[in-house]
């Protein structure tokens, strides 16, 4: 059976394709899920991805993903800067986690410097657009065979 990855997505980027183009491109969610899945599909994975503008949400899903995922994909969006709740359940998840930005988070304003999430993450991609969730899921695999 394929490894299954949880890619997740948090606050606004529902609207991604619809605001903002200039900053986070023409992509909707939905195109790069599409993109995603055929990646994964290349690397002999299966992904799970989801989006939610509510950060328990997000925790529950982590939490969930203990029992049937082998790997996390997290593009947080703002919660990125914010959340100690999503610190906590990736570091308890005890699963791989990649860490995604589709913007360059560092060329934005200081705000966006500090993550909750970096210092837990096996890995950071940012600033690629589309690409970062590509990029992510090589990464993952790579990992998760050195763990096989
Ligand atoms: O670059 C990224 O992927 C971000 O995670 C996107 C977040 C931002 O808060 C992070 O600092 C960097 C924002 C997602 C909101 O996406 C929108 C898309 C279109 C229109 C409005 C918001």
């Amino acid at each position: 059976m394929a490894a299954k990855v949880l890619i997740l997505n948090g606050p606004n980027l529902n609207m991604l394709g619809k605001r903002e183009p200039g900053i986070y491109g023409a992509a909707t969610l939905d195109d790069i899920e599409i993109a995603a899945a055929a990646r994964a599909t290349s690397h002999g994975l299966e992904i799970d991805f989801r989006q939610s503008n509510i950060e328990g949400e997000l925790v529950t899903w982590i939490q969930e993903a203990m029992d049937d995922a082998a790997g996390l994909i997290i593009n947080a969006g703002a919660l990125t800067h914010t959340s100690v709740a999503l610190h906590d359940a990736v570091r308890a998840s005890g699963l791989p986690m990649i860490e995604v930005h589709i913007s360059n988070v560092y060329a934005r304003e200081e705000f966006r410097h500090k993550s909750y999430l970096s210092p837990i993450a096996n890995g950071v991609i940012c600033g690629f657009g589309v690409d970062s969730y590509l990029l992510a899921i090589e990464a993952m695999s790579r990992i998760l065979k050195s763990e096989n």
